[in-house]
């Protein structure tokens, strides 16, 4: 369903779409599809599977990067098996030599994925990084928080419908403190994904770094599969590393739910995909 946003039910099909980005000198951040799962055997499945991503992904010549969300690790249920479950799949991933990014979800579970993610780090993983979301009003102090740790950071503006207590509703104040975090992450040095298509921000984050001196190794640009694919295109022929955010999987339904509401136009190419088949 929605190939135009979702790479395919099936590793294999997700494999196929990154080849065809590589090629394009884009590359892909797998993400298998799967989130707040309700038990235990749901997070220890989930896991198993990115376990063989990541494994499969090992062996290929490629940069090796995935996403994975907490609440699919049973976050909800136990804090302490998302931490363990995370821990096996950091282990694999250095084998492999992959980055494993945890996406950051709604409100309510941004402490407990911070502080999974500091143990993690306290651990001695450093192949892992974190996402800031620029509406919820508290992510200045959540980066201040964070800077002695030197996180590799996700900028994003957030997908969730979150109230007006923690979040930013005004698109001004959201863009504005998104430009905030994006260059206070760089100027602390920080590993920073700029991951945005909007075209204003994403220019000013190339004039700002241009001005700065920045170099284009120093950040990255980071898009979702079949969104502005010509804007991907652009930036990577312009130097700048470009990552695609690549979902598969069959659990696509929050996902494709949160494209439609952040843009009503994405509903067509659902819906012409489902009729299409
Ligand atoms: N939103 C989140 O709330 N959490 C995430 O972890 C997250 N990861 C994203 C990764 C990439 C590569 C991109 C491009 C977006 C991500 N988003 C995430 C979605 C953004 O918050 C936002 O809803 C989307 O990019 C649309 O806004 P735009 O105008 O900036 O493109």
């Amino acid at each position: 369903l929605s190939r135009r946003f979702v790479a395919g039910d099936t590793l294999e099909e997700a494999l196929k779409v990154v080849e065809g980005l590589e090629r394009e000198r884009i590359h892909a951040i797998l993400d298998l599809l799967g989130e707040m799962v309700t038990s235990e055997e749901m997070a220890r499945g989930f896991q198993a599977e990115i376990v063989g991503l990541i494994r499969a992904l090992g062996a290929r010549p490629y940069p090796r990067y995935v996403s994975v969300k907490l609440t699919q690790l049973g976050l909800d249920l136990s804090e302490d098996l998302a931490f363990s479950l995370m821990q096996g799949i950091l282990q694999e991933a250095r084998q492999a030599d992959c980055f494993v990014r945890i996406d950051m979800e709604d409100s309510p579970r941004v402490d407990a994925t911070l502080r999974v993610y500091r143990r993690l780090r306290e651990e001695g993983y450093t192949h892992t990084g974190i996402v800031l979301q620029s509406y919820l009003k508290r992510s200045e102090k959540d980066l201040e928080a964070l800077l002695p740790l030197k996180p590799a950071v996700r900028i994003v503006k957030g997908a969730y419908k979150e109230p007006p207590e923690v979040a930013f509703q005004d698109k001004r104040l959201i863009d504005a403190q998104y430009l905030l975090l994006a260059k206070k992450a760089l100027e602390n040095g920080l590993p920073t994904a700029i991951a945005t298509h909007d075209p204003h921000l994403i220019a000013e984050m190339q004039r700002w770094t241009a001005e700065k001196g920045i170099s284009k190794e120093g950040f990255e640009f980071q898009l979702l599969y079949g969104v502005r694919r010509d804007e991907q295109r652009r930036l990577a022929a312009e130097g700048y590393t470009v990552r695609a955010y690549v979902p598969y999987g069959t659990d696509w339904y929050p996902y494709l739910s949160r494209r439609i509401a952040e843009r009503p136009e994405n509903l067509l190419f659902v819906a012409r995909s489902l009729v299409q088949g």
